[in-house]
């Protein structure tokens, strides 16, 4: 019996439902230049969606998950930041909130592009990661296509914006100026520096993501009212770093730890292209040597958030503070507390579905409510690798089992309850769909 015929056995997971799903996901979204997350709730290219959604795509066509990649980075701005969003000039302003209108980049800041219109915050650094693997799923065609040549000088300029205009506390280490900048917009991480920024009042927006999603599930109208005023703070100073005045600052372990991961994958590029990889691979251990001395709480078992502003930690219990599990060079002691803390009872790995995205024990937690506690895909795709480079296979397999199971289960849904496996917000979610197909090719020892 091969790996995969004992895999749906065991867990039920009818492989050839689960790779035909989540081809047709990935297809439906694919607008001719790039994948939505998904067509209703995200109309457009969200940035680190299309890294995840190029590591899964890769196994269907490696041609279009270059072509996710440098249609982001066609998004690129002069000063090298990836924005979070890069809108498409063929989907009605409407029909996400805040579209281009709202964030008005080509107008405010002369770095951003004429054209496509794009956001002025960023999300994640998981680019290089995918860049590397995308062109590991077909060399021969990559090289055909100079993609590593073309991309990398990119990509070095996305790395060289978040070290020189984003190291806010000047320790080594890149920060976040708003809750969208880590990806996981509504943790309750963000709940104390949040609660010193005047809500933009509820009059002056209308939300389109309750159309398409349960307002259960989202975050609250105050807290989305939050996320507006930073944001039209930071497009007000035109978006620049260098002006200092932001009302959120934040250094986070997972945004960290996907730039060292990146790092490393540079340091990769720079070898098959024949570049020196040394300063690559000397970022990666600086910027490891910054996040554990900096971001470790060994007390509590997990990397916490740091508030730049008022100079103290952020309250612990965000799945981010595990992600640093991906980081290649983390010391041994720390890696046995990060598994330790993965099982014990707030993460709860094999007895809940995937990982939650917030502590199960504590009050902060929210069992469907938008990265208060319900588990994600991508985030259990970056563990199971994280599991894997440090020899726990057995918990990797499970996790990996989990999302197989749950992703078809769900209908691809963007993130599920951790104690029912219940859906959440949308389905046909390409993220879902990506680290599904990817997993799937990747056989756990
Ligand atoms: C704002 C697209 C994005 C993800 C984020 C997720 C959510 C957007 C939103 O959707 O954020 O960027 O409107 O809530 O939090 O991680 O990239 O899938």
């Amino acid at each position: 019996m091969t790996a995969q015929e004992e895999l749906s056995t065991r867990h039920k997971v009818d492989v050839d439902a689960l790779r035909r799903g989540a081809t047709e996901v990935l297809l439906r979204n694919w607008t001719g230049r790039s994948t939505v997350p998904s067509r209703a709730l995200y109309p457009h290219q969200w940035s680190w969606d299309s890294a995840f959604i190029a590591l899964g795509v890769r196994h269907i066509s490696p041609l279009r998950a270059q072509y996710e990649l440098e249609s982001l980075l066609g998004a690129q701005w002069a000063d090298g930041r990836i924005p979070h969003i890069a809108f498409n000039p063929d989907v009605p302003h409407g029909a996400y909130f805040p579209g281009p209108d709202f964030w008005q980049s080509s107008l405010r800041s002369s770095a951003a592009p004429a054209t496509p219109e794009t956001s002025g915050i960023i999300q994640p650094p998981v680019h290089a990661l995918a860049t590397w693997h995308t062109h590991l799923a077909d060399p021969v065609e990559s090289t055909r296509r100079h993609f590593l040549p073309r991309i990398y000088p990119r990509l070095v300029a996305w790395h060289h914006y978040l070290e020189k205009r984003r190291d806010l506390g000047g320790r080594g280490l890149a920060a976040i100026v708003h809750p969208w900048e880590s990806g996981m917009d509504n943790s309750p991480s963000w709940d104390a520096p949040l609660q010193w920024i005047d809500p933009w009042p509820r009059n002056g927006f209308r939300r389109r993501d309750l159309t398409h999603a349960a307002a259960a599930d989202r975050p609250t109208d105050t807290d989305y009212g939050r996320y507006l005023r930073l944001a039209a703070d930071y497009r007000d100073q035109n978006y620049d770093d260098g002006r200092n005045q932001n009302g959120f600052a934040v250094e986070d372990p997972c945004f960290n730890a996907l730039l060292i991961a990146s790092d490393h994958a540079l340091g990769q590029i720079a070898d098959i292209l024949r570049r020196d990889s040394t300063p690559h691979k000397t970022r990666a251990a600086a910027r490891t040597t910054a996040l554990v001395d900096s971001l470790y709480h060994s007390e509590a078992g997990m990397f916490g958030c740091r508030d730049l502003l008022h100079d103290s930690p952020l309250s612990l219990g965000s799945v981010a503070g595990l992600i640093p599990l991906i980081v290649p060079d983390l010391p041994g002691t720390i890696v046995a507390q990060l598994l330790a803390t993965i099982v014990g009872e707030r993460f709860r790995l094999g007895e809940v579905q995937l990982t939650p995205s917030f502590d199960l024990t504590s009050s902060s937690y929210e069992t469907g409510r938008y990265w208060r506690g319900p588990s994600w895909f991508n985030v259990a795709w970056l563990l199971y690798q994280g599991l894997v480079q440090h020899s726990a296979p057995e918990l990797a397999a499970v996790l990996r089992q989990d999302l197989l199971a749950t992703a078809l289960a769900t209908n691809f849904a963007e993130y599920l309850d951790p104690y029912t496996g219940e859906g959440h917000g949308a389905r046909n979610f390409s993220w879902t769909a990506a680290t599904a197909l990817d997993l799937l090719a990747q056989e756990t020892q």
